[in-house]
């Protein structure tokens, strides 16, 4: 079959079937999404969103368990929330191969902090293994799922944006055939009990010094010659950076990063004088190879932040090498000019991008909360979505956003704190199932006086319209069962009502009432997402002598709402939802059929 262009993250799908992979689970986050979208498509492997990373790793490690090799994928950040499961099951090991892809996101693109998850396959004492390529991310999924049984342990599979999101050709391999594993029971393996515990633990103690032998002998970590006294030693997508920028420079590539091949990196130093080490975000291989007593150039050079690029490598490394010991062979740095990307570009030759700052949809149901709830003397606490740009000016109706779930639990410590129903949490439908909903059984049980907006929009909308518990759509299209979200409050005893933000009067209301009303009250804005209803167009009218630029739509943020001298206007992309009418108490604004309103 001629090779075919793939994401990174579809090659990862591809690859998990091309080498037995039966199960694939997650939940969604950029960049790692579209590895269950993918392989919800293929033949041969079931795949399903989990309503959390906690729960997707357990789940992948019942699958393995049951003798199926399985792959569970998360973002960054969504492995903070799998950490229990993935520490015991480092210890407890696997049956069938266990792979653990970890899609870091250097640079943030989107996502609320930057962390290095190679850290925390050392951390948790199980291989590592970089692709930096499509082509890679294909074969290493064979490699993770043979290392994964081998050695009893899952493995971590750590991608980059860049090499999830970034397309290259990937030729298909033969598909290799398993040989069934069925569960056997084992009691001092899987039950972690203390006394089971010790024993497992000094299991994989050893089975790092028996892991560090297999990367010394990897061919995943190769040496590759260079004819300049210079090494790089790199893995993942850096390897493509360095390798661009210092075509000339021997690199050791780490493909399986830990553990470390400590002999292999020595050996490395033979060939070479002078080392720098080129990794995105941690001095992870860097601080390994100072402990080792080695000389190197690291992160005094290469930013510790964000991504890289030929450019940034180019321009940390080079002055590293004027004037450095004698070159061993022919050397040739290259000249900027060489590198594919110039490293000094006059600003003025670049087409100058209007700056545009994220926004939520024209038509978006949550603006119409976020236009309420401003007007309320609450602390709004947020959550993680595209709800969460409703911090951002002209809204300004959240006050916090920390990590998936915490709306209701910061509410709840808040309103404790100062006795009173002083904050109100807003959160999404999937973050809700996702860790709102312990959250709002904790309140409950602690008899917090508060409010919870959850905002219904039917979907997992930041992350491209994936289903959750409360849609009941599987990632492959098929509807399962819908869980509704108001009869989970109602039955843990939660007052609960409902609202829908087309009548903005009426939730603007009952807002107000809730808020007046003792106890703990949730209210489910049932409306859904612009992008999955796609209401037919209504249009809108400015009737231009009522508009006195009084600027109560255009604080809503809509982007089809323009200033203008004397009135404002209606731009191309207005969906007609009629938020700006409602809000407006001037009737300069009408909606269609022409209702002044
Ligand atoms: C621990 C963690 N997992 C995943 C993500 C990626 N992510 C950000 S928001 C979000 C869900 C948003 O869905 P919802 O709460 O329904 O809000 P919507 O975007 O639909 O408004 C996801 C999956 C994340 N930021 N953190």
């Amino acid at each position: 079959m001629q090779p075919q262009l793939m994401s990174g993250n579809e090659a990862i799908a591809h690859g998990a079937v091309r080498a037995g992979g039966g199960f694939a689970c997650g939940y969604p986050g950029t960049p790692s999404t579209e590895i269950v979208e993918t392989a919800a498509k293929l033949e041969g492997i079931h795949a399903q969103w989990c309503v959390n990373e906690k729960v997707a790793m357990e789940t992948a490690v019942g699958a393995s368990l049951a003798g199926t090799r399985t792959v569970v994928t998360m973002k960054h950040v969504g492995l903070n929330v799998a950490m229990d499961p993935f520490m015991a099951v480092s210890l407890a090991g696997v049956n069938a191969g266990l792979v653990v892809v970890s899609a870091d996101d250097p640079g943030m693109h989107s996502s609320q902090n930057e962390q290095d998850n190679r850290t925390l396959a050392r951390f948790a004492k199980i291989p590592l293994l970089e692709p930096s390529d499509s082509q890679e991310a294909y074969d290493f999924m064979a490699e993770a799922f043979a290392l994964s049984e081998e050695f009893d342990t899952p493995v971590m599979l750590r991608t980059t944006t860049r090499v999830s999101h970034g397309r290259g050709l990937v030729a298909a391999r033969e598909p290799i055939a398993v040989e069934p594993r069925p569960y056997e029971r084992q009691i001092s393996k899987y039950v972690m009990v203390p006394a089971n515990a010790k024993g497992r633990n000094h299991r994989a103690l050893e089975r790092l010094q028996e892991l560090r032998a297999r990367s010394e002998a990897s061919a995943l970590n190769v040496i590759e010659p260079g004819t300049m006294d210079f090494g790089i030693i790199t893995s993942g997508v850096a390897y493509e950076y360095a390798k661009e920028a210092f075509p000339e420079a021997w690199i050791l590539k780490l493909g399986f990063s830990n553990p470390l091949p400590y002999a292999k990196v020595l050996e490395f130093y033979g060939h070479v004088s002078k080392v720098a080490v080129v990794e995105e975000l941690d001095p992870f291989i860097e601080e390994q190879v100072r402990a080792m007593g080695l000389p190197v150039i690291g992160k005094e050079a290469i930013p510790a932040e964000g991504e890289l690029d030929q450019a940034t490598v180019y321009r940390a490394l080079a002055p590293h090498l004027a004037g450095g010991p004698a070159p061993r062979g022919p050397v040739s740095v290259p000249e900027p000019a060489q590198l594919a990307m110039a490293p000094e570009v006059d600003a003025k030759d670049l087409p100058v991008l209007p700056v545009r700052p994220p926004v939520l949809c024209p038509g978006c149901p949550h603006r119409g909360v976020f236009s309420t709830l401003r007007k309320r003397r609450m602390v709004p606490m947020g959550d993680i979505g595209c709800y969460t740009l409703g911090a951002l000016a002209p809204l300004l109706a959240l006050d916090t956003s920390l990590c998936m779930g915490a709306s209701i639990g910061m509410m709840a410590g808040f309103n404790k704190a100062l006795g009173r129903k002083a904050a109100v949490g807003v959160i999404g439908d999937s973050t809700f199932f996702h860790s709102g909903i312990t959250a709002l059984l904790d309140a409950r049980y602690n008899e917090v006086e508060g409010l919870v907006v959850i905002l219904d929009n039917r979907t997992t909308a930041m992350t491209g319209q994936q289903g959750h518990p409360g849609t009941g759509i599987h990632p492959d299209g098929s509807d399962g069962p819908a869980i509704d979200i108001v009869r989970v409050c109602l039955g843990i005893g939660v007052r609960c009502s409902t609202a829908d933000v087309a009548d903005y009067k009426a939730l603007d209301k009952l807002i107000k009432d809730e808020i007046k009303t003792p106890g703990l009250g949730v209210i489910v804005v049932q409306s859904p997402c612009i992008l999955l209803a796609r209401p037919e167009k209504r249009t809108v009218e400015v009737v231009a002598e009522n508009c006195n630029m009084c600027g109560l739509c255009l604080a809503i943020g809509c982007p089809a709402i323009a200033p203008g001298d004397d009135f404002i206007s209606i731009l191309e992309n207005c969906i007609g939802c009629g938020l700006c009418a409602d809000i407006c108490n001037r009737a300069a604004i009408l909606i269609e059929p022409a209702v002044a309103v």
